[in-house]
C-alpha cells in the first residue's frame, strides 16, 4: 500500500493528526450480541458499485493519539472530499444554539440552499440519528432540552454539494454554553474552537441587551470571552469567518430595525454583499444604542464578520415546554449562508466580498 492510500487527516474531535487506515474500517453492528463497533469486510466486494456502497456506511477509528477523549470514530466522507469546514456555535446557557442549529440544518437538508447552488446530505448517518431525532421533535413543536455539559463531539457530520458538483465535508458542533466558561483538563467540550474554521457567536435579547429590557445589567459574555480567550492561541485568529447572531429577534419583532430585517424573504435572492452589509450595518447601530458591547466586540475583532437578526422558533415556548402553534424560523439560513459564502463555498462574484 502506498502513502497516499494512508493519509494523514485531522481528526475534528480531538484534534489531533492521524493516518487514515482504509484497510481498517469499522461498521456500527446491531445484532442479538447488541450494538457495537465491528471491523467491516470489504474483500469480497469485486463489484466497485457495490463496494463503494457498502464502504459510505463505514467509520475508521482516531487513534486517540492525545489519550484525552473517550473512543471516538469518523466516516469514511471525512477523507474522501478533503479537509471538513468545521462551523461551530459559540454562546452563553440558554441563548439558543441548539434551537438555532435545529432549524437551520432542518432548513439546509429540506434544499432551502438550493438557489444558491447548496444541497446538504448526512454524511455521518449514525451520529444523524439522533439530531434528526432533535430536528422532529422541534418542528413538532416540543422545546429541546439544554446541552448537556462536557460533551466533546461534533452535533452532526453532513456533507455538502455545490453547482459545480465538488462535496465538502462539512462539521457542525454545538456545545453547553457552560462549557466556554470551565477550565481544566476537563474542558474539551469547547475546544472545537481551536479547530473550527468558522464561527457563530450567539445571543439573546434578555442577555445581550439590558439596556433594551431593563434587565440586569450585564455586560460581559462569559462564554464568548471563554472562547476568545481560548482561541487567542491560534495564529489565523483573525481571519476565521464569524457571524454574530442575535437569535429569539420574535421578542423584538416590533423594534425597528429588527421588524423589517426579521421579515425578509431574501434567501432565493443571488447572494449579495451589500445586503448582507445592510443587514450588519442596522444590527450594528441596533445593539449599539443598547449597549450590546460583546456582541459588538466579537464583531469588530475579526477581518470577515457579518451581523444578523433570526428566530429559531418564532414565539416564546409556553410553560409546558411547547410552541403551541408550531415552530417558524425566521432568517436562520442567513448566518449559515454568509459564513459557506465566507469560506469560498458559493460560486459568486459577490460571495467573496461578504462580510468585508
Ligand atoms: N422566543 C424564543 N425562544 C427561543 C428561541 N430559541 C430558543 N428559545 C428558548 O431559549 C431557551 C434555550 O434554548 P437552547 O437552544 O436550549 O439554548 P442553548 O444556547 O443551546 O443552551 P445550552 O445548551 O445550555 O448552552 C429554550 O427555553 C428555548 O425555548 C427563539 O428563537 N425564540
Ligand atoms: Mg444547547
Ligand atoms: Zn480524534
Amino acid at each position: 500500500m502506498t502513502t497516499s492510500d494512508n493519509p494523514r487527516v485531522q481528526c475534528p474531535i480531538c484534534l489531533q493528526f492521524f493516518t487514515w487506515r482504509e484497510d481498517e474500517l469499522y461498521r456500527w453492528t446491531v445484532d442479538s450480541n447488541g450494538a457495537r463497533w465491528t471491523k467491516a469486510d470489504l474483500s469480497g466486494f469485486n463489484n466497485p458499485v457495490t463496494r463503494k456502497d457498502r464502504r459510505a456506511r463505514c467509520y475508521v477509528k482516531c487513534p486517540n493519539p492525545s489519550k484525552e477523549n473517550s473512543e471516538h470514530y469518523l466516516p469514511v466522507s471525512h477523507r474522501d472530499h478533503g479537509d471538513p469546514i468545521v462551523i461551530g456555535l459559540v454562546g452563553r446557557h440558554m441563548s439558543g444554539k441548539t434551537h438555532l442549529l435545529t432549524a437551520m440544518i432542518h432548513e439546509a437538508l429540506r434544499g432551502d440552499l438550493r438557489h444558491h447552488g447548496l444541497t446538504f446530505e448526512p454524511a455521518d448517518e449514525l451520529k444523524h440519528a439522533a439530531f434528526q431525532r432533535e430536528i422532529e421533535q422541534l418542528m413538532r413543536g416540543n422545546q429541546l432540552f439544554a446541552t448537556k455539559e462536557l460533551k466533546e463531539d461534533f452535533t452532526t457530520y453532513l456533507l455538502v454539494r455545490t453547482a459545480e458538483g465538488t462535496a465538502r465535508p462539512i462539521v457542525f458542533f454545538d456545545v453547553a454554553g457552560e462549557d466556554f466558561v470551565q477550565s481544566g483538563p476537563h474542558s474539551l467540550g469547547g475546544q472545537f474552537v481551536l479547530g473550527a474554521s468558522a464561527l457563530m457567536f450567539v445571543d439573546d435579547p434578555q442577555s445581550a441587551l439590558p439596556a433594551l429590557l431593563g434587565a440586569r445589567e450585564l455586560d460581559s459574555n462569559p462564554a464568548f470571552a471563554g472562547a476568545l480567550q481560548r482561541m487567542a492561541r491560534r495564529d489565523d485568529l483573525k481571519d476565521l469567518p464569524v457571524a454574530v447572531v442575535l437569535t429569539k429577534a420574535d421578542e423584538l419583532r416590533y423594534q425597528h430595525p429588527v421588524d423589517h430585517w426579521i421579515r425578509r424573504d431574501d434567501l432565493r435572492d443571488p447572494v449579495d454583499a451589500a445586503a448582507f452589509r445592510a443587514e450588519s450595518r442596522d444590527v450594528y447601530a441596533f445593539l449599539d444604542r443598547y449597549e450590546a458591547r460583546p456582541m459588538l466586540d466579537v464583531f469588530e475583532r475579526f477581518h470577515r464578520s457579518t451581523l444578523h437578526v433570526v428566530s429559531a422558533t418564532g414565539a416564546e415556548a409556553d410553560g409546558n415546554s411547547l410552541f403551541p402553534r408550531g415552530v417558524r424560523p425566521a432568517r436562520v439560513l442567513r448566518p449559515l449562508l454568509a459564513l459557506l459564502a465566507m469560506c469560498g463555498l458559493i460560486e459568486h462574484p459577490q460571495a467573496a466580498e461578504v462580510g468585508r
